[in-house]
């Protein structure tokens, strides 16, 4: 690794050239060593401490550091006399006050974040020289910023859309961002085509109508005549879009990047996150419901598992593909509507990525942290991706507008932990102060300083690819297969997840109310499959077009000729690819139920044994057993004992939980029966298709429910009395057989045949 002093005990040192004031080169001869700092996990957390504050055992100040005596009353002419000008303390109050918001980001605008560290497994520097992915000593401080795409700053977290995964390391070398989402593709193939698809997303601009919703006309009119978006379409009408947890989906990088060696040598690379929590969905009516339960639901719950210490975990994994395999795929690696099947190209898991840190202050923290692509290290580097290369211009210049000026990289969270060191001076809110009046380079009056640094003294040489081309703005031909991967992921599904695309278009083109766009949109869908097009097509009560008198693809230039813009099918190697199915996949820890949340129904007259028994079994798996009640405070168990209540059915949703379980007792049943709120509370999660157990003297509660004329009448012998529902009077038998089947997410088979 060029420039490696991480690893412990390290002796190596990199060599800066010192400062000879006699020389008349610009390049100082003498030398002087210097030995970095090894890098640990803490370093970004102490460099933040430093402003960091609070107000323990301080009086109130003004800004400039006066002290405060009435923060109460204005400063008035008499007690009933108007406010004076003179009062410079209000002033300065509601000045500042006045200018507390900034622009949201216009996209990606609701996130959250935390803070981390990531370490590699060994070392990576057969494929890459960067620092970070050289020294498994090294723990390398990271911010994590999880958002939705679409939606306002305060809008629900559990919208259907694409979630943004962007990952920033502060490594030695400077700062790394890996700015990806929760799908491996994007809907469009060049950068200059992201403004149409977001002002299509976006709510529509005459009324402001949808909200963090693609649900309506403008998006589906641009959808349907923009068939490179047929792939990632497939990807945000599956259960991806549905995270049931930020803690709880993949993350990828989406473009192509390069790896390159100390030697010079350069593999393409995919980057792929990997959730070591499983990789889980909700339902689309349990999402909807959600969002008017609890909006923060995703940033209550990462914060709230951080809090706990249930740290969430992801392996950072790469698809390595050789520089001679480049044209080897019937698709084109630089197409980010592309993905390369885990089949042909598996992934290999490098490292591991810990988030253990809530931020201390939002705004500061996750609001203020800037990321860009171009935010990069020795050892990784870009590919000729049309939309990665509009990427690298967007992200600097957002901040500009969105943080104020181009010192944004003085905002304490957006520091390197490595010294910053150059010629660049002055603008808003500048905050360190350069001495010297030396502020250009080539310079002699400061001996050259900030010197360039060799490669080998760790300076950015990008990788030196051929390029032998002409000026024009075309797409390759090699990007205009749009059908055969949104076919492979459709076809990749198991048959729910089927349905689940299937019902999430109908209710998309549900609610889009031109004719013209839907049918369009069903013409497109018949491209990907006929079964889909056709089931949507039924619900929506429309016919598929035969044929569209204009051409599905509208992204050709004003005298292109439409022909040579046609989408292309190729036939793919590959018909299926478990990899690309939630269900199919094998993630690590899917049987795990750490962390999970399960509700515990219960009233005066409990069976409090069985709340105690399943409280403890659910505890020692990892999960969380909340006590709910028609009432806050406490219940009494049948033996008199007080048991705290978590929440009352007024304040929380059979929604937020992973599963249910009806305690048994006499008197709580007769209360549960007789309670709308809990009734409801079972036919949710009935119908989310969640597990749920009862004491088999609570059976009645569950006969209550819409499902309980499909329990069967007889279950002496046995303790499932169908997929996911379990009822017994032997409690340890009931916990473990509980345990398993919230171990298998969801019972999907539950939902309505087809
Ligand atoms: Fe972004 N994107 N994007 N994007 N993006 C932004 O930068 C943009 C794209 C992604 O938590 C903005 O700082 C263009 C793909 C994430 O702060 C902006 C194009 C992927 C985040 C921007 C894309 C992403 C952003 C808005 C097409 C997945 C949130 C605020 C060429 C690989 C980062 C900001 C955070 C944010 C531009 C496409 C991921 C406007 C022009 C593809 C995770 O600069």
């Amino acid at each position: 690794m060029a420039n490696s002093t991480n690893s412990k005990n390290s002796t190596s040192k990199k060599t800066i050239p010192k400062k000879s004031g006699e020389s008349s080169n610009f390049q100082p001869k003498a030398s002087k060593k210097v030995s970095e700092p090894i890098m640990q996990e803490n370093d970004k957390t102490n460099n933040l401490k430093q402003h960091t504050t609070n107000a323990d055992g301080q009086f109130l100040t003004t800004n400039t550091g006066l002290r405060i005596n009435d923060d109460q009353n204005s400063l008035k002419a008499g007690d009933r006399g108007p406010t004076l000008l003179e009062d410079f303390i209000l002033r300065e109050k509601i000045t500042h006050f006045d200018h507390e918001r900034i622009p949201e980001r216009v996209v990606h605008a609701r996130g959250s974040g935390a803070h981390g560290f990531f370490q590699v497994y060994e070392s990576m520097s057969k494929y890459t020289k960067a620092g970070f992915l050289n020294d498994p000593s090294v723990k390398t401080p990271v911010f994590t910023r999880f958002s939705t795409v679409a939606g306002f700053r305060g809008s629900s977290d559990l919208a259907r859309d694409v979630r943004g995964f962007a990952v920033k390391f502060y490594t030695q070398e400077g700062i790394f961002d890996l700015v990806g989402n929760n799908m491996p593709v994007f809907f469009i193939q060049d950068a200059t085509k992201f403004p149409d698809l977001i002002h299509a997303v976006k709510p529509e601009p005459h009324n402001e109508i949808p909200q963090a919703a693609s649900a309506h006309d403008t998006f589906y009119d641009f959808i349907s005549n923009t068939p490179e978006a047929a792939h990632m379409l497939m990807w945000v009408m599956s259960d991806r879009a549905l995270p049931r947890s930020l803690r709880m989906m993949e993350g990828f990088g989406v473009h192509t990047f390069r790896f390159v060696n100390a030697e010079g040598v350069s593999n393409f690379i995919k980057f792929h996150w990997k959730p070591l929590q499983g990789l889980h969905g909700v339902a689309w009516d349990e999402a909807q419901n959600i969002s008017g339960k609890d909006s923060d639901f995703h940033r209550r719950d990462l914060w709230e598992s951080i809090e706990r210490g249930d740290f969430p975990e992801w392996e950072l994994g790469v698809q390595i593909v050789p520089e001679q395999d480049e044209h080897k795929y019937e698709f084109d690696l630089l197409d980010p509507t592309k993905l390369i099947p885990e089949e042909l190209v598996p992934v290999m898991r490098i490292g591991k990525m810990t988030l253990n840190r809530n931020p201390d202050n939002f705004f500061a923290e996750t609001e203020q942290v800037a990321f860009h692509l171009g935010h990069l290290v020795p050892g990784i580097d870009f590919t000729n991706d049309p939309l990665l290369q509009g990427r690298l211009f967007s992200y600097t210049d957002t901040q500009l507008t969105r943080l104020g000026g181009p010192n944004f990289q003085e905002i304490p969270i957006n520091r390197p932990i490595n010294p910053v060191v150059n010629n660049q001076r002055d603008g808003h809110m500048r905050q360190i102060i350069n001495k010297g009046k030396v502020s250009y380079g080539p310079n002699q009056l400061a001996a050259g300083y900030p010197l360039q640094a060799k490669a080998a003294e760790g300076g950015f040489v990008s990788y030196p690819e051929r390029i032998d081309a002409r000026k024009i703005r075309e797409r390759s031909a090699s990007f205009f297969d749009h059908f055969s991967q949104a076919t492979l992921f459709f076809n990749s599904q198991s048959e729910p997840e089927k349905n689940h695309i299937t019902d999430a278009l109908s209710f998309e083109l549900g609610k889009v109310e031109d004719v013209e766009v839907k049918q369009r949109m069903l013409y497109l869908l018949k491209q990907i499959d006929d079964g889909l097009a056709t089931g949507v097509a039924y619900c929506i009560g429309l016919p598929i077009p035969k044929s569209l008198t204009i051409p599905l693809n509208q992204s050709f230039p004003a005298d292109g000729d439409p022909e040579k813009y046609r989408s292309i099918v190729k036939e793919g190697s590959l018909e299926k690819s478990d990899a690309l199915s939630m269900v199919k996949s094998a993630v690590n820890n899917d049987k795990d139920i750490r962390t999970r949340k399960i509700a515990i129904l219960a009233a005066d007259g409990v069976n409090e044994k069985n709340v105690m028994a399943i409280i403890d079994a659910l505890t020692a798996q990892g999960a969380i057993g909340e006590v709910i009640a028609p009432r806050l405070g406490f219940i009494t168990g049948e033996n008199d004992t007080q048991i705290p209540v978590y929440k009352s059915f007024l304040t929380v949703a059979s929604v937020l939980y992973d599963a249910v379980y009806v305690a048994g007792g006499t008197n709580s049943v007769a209360t549960l029966e007789a309670e709308p709120d809990a009734v409801h509370f079972l036919n949710e999660a009935f119908k989310h298709c969640k597990a749920i157990a009862a004491d088999k003297d609570a059976l009645q509660v569950l006969k209550a429910t819409y499902f309980g004329r499909k329990l069967p009448e007889d279950n002496s012998d046995e303790t499932a009395m169908m997929e996911g529902i379990v009822i017994s009077d032997d409690i340890n038998k009931l916990s473990k057989q509980f345990i398993s089947a919230i171990g298998k997410h969801r019972f999907w088979e539950r939902e309505k045949p087809r």
